[in-house]
């Protein structure tokens, strides 16, 4: 089965026991047994429930995976994956993640002495020098959340493989259409299903997909047990958005693609990082690993007063925080997104002052790129 055709049906037969074509929303917290222990298979909500099984079960299929386990959040998802973690291992990871993930590494989880070791992303052999006796997970997020930068999933894969290191990858701004990292030799994808897979700015959540079931079930005791389990409307929420995903993403890329060439020509921008672009420096490698780059840009324009003026003066694209929604979102990742981070390591990775974010909607690309033209005029 296609793509396509996975998002619309894996897991979302008609139900059982109504023939309701669309997966009812089940707004229950618990299950009535038959008599003691005998049930259904379900026995209370934040173990599980019908409508987030039917959302986990399509998006291990998208992904290419076996076992799918949602969340409440992207970073509840993450939170569950660093659980697998003891006292006193190591990560390994890219430099550049979403704000929110190098909060949760710097700020909750060293508190339990677990050690980061953050190394440029876009050199395999980085993650390769920075792995220690103790290490025993290393972290992508690639293309990267605000800079667009590309790790190599296959070579940090092997090298992962070698040393007997689970390699996870937060695979937020591709999405599975785009790319499908169990595919490149990783063991764990992460999604903010908030952004591309709910895909309509109304709904928070988070997932886990593999292939590994040893490592499914390990993940599958923590979501339990800690308990960050999205609710039902939410669970049905997600799967909604999936069913278009594929005909959102090609429009979110073409839109991206003339935004990208429109700013690289553009007299205030010094810069433009899109995967798609030929003067992208890891071009080739979104070509190789990824089906499309995405609707992801961010570009550079000097100086924060000029970038202030662009991010209030759009109309159509909202300041506002996240990406991957129908609709375009324009931001400052210094203050909004990537406030987070510590100024040192924002200026080393050239998160600057200038630097401005974009997540392309599927609006008309025209009236896309004119009213980018009004407010950087
Ligand atoms: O917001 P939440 O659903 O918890 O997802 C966290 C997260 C994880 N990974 C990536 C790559 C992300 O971009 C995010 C969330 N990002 C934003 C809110 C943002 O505006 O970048």
């Amino acid at each position: 089965m296609e793509f396509e055709t996975k998002a619309i049906h894996v897991g979302q037969e008609a139900d059982k026991s109504t023939g309701a074509t669309i997966v009812p929303i089940y707004q229950t917290s618990t299950y009535t047994q038959e008599s003691l222990g005998v049930h259904k298979g379900y026995e209370y909500s934040r173990t599980g429930n019908p409508t987030r099984t039917a959302l986990e079960e399509a998006l291990a299929a998208l992904e290419n995976g076996k076992y799918g386990l949602c969340f409440a959040s992207g970073l509840a998802a993450t939170t569950n994956v660093l659980c697998l973690l003891k006292s006193g291992d190591e990560v390994v990871t890219g430099d550049d993640l979403y704000g929110g993930t190098n909060r949760l590494f710097n700020k909750v989880f060293s508190n339990f002495n677990i050690k980061f070791n953050f190394v440029d992303g876009r050199d395999s052999k980085n993650f390769e020098a920075a792995i220690t006796e103790k290490t025993k997970l290393i972290w992508l997020e690639t293309p990267t959340n605000p800079l667009l930068r590309l790790c190599d999933i296959k070579a940090v894969s092997e090298i992962a493989k070698k040393k007997n290191i689970i390699l996870g990858v937060d695979n937020t701004f591709a999405s599975p259409y785009f790319q499908t990292p169990l595919d490149l030799g990783a063991d764990l994808v992460v999604h903010s299903t908030t952004k591309y897979l709910g895909g309509h700015s109304d709904v928070v959540g988070g997932a886990i997909i593999t292939k590994d079931k040893d490592l499914h079930e390990k993940i599958k005791f923590y979501q339990n047990a800690i308990g960050a389990t999205p609710g039902p409307f939410d669970s049905w929420l997600v799967l909604r958005g999936i069913k278009t995903l594929a005909v959102r993403m090609k429009k979110h890329e073409e839109n991206a693609m003339h935004i990208a060439e429109f700013l690289e020509k553009h007299s205030k921008v010094k810069k433009v990082n899109y995967p798609g672009l030929k003067s992208h420096p890891q071009h080739d490698l979104a070509k190789k690993q990824m089906k499309g780059f995405g609707g992801m840009i961010s570009f550079d324009v000097g100086d924060r007063d000029t970038a202030k003026k662009i991010v209030e003066s759009t109309k159509l694209f909202a300041l506002a925080e996240s990406l991957g929604g129908v609709e375009s979102l324009i931001g400052h990742p210094v203050t909004m997104t990537h406030a987070a981070v510590a100024q040192e390591l924002r200026v080393k990775l050239g998160i600057t002052d200038g630097l401005i974010r974009i997540s392309v909607g599927i609006e008309n690309t025209n009236d896309l790129i004119n009213d980018l033209k009004q407010a950087m005029n």
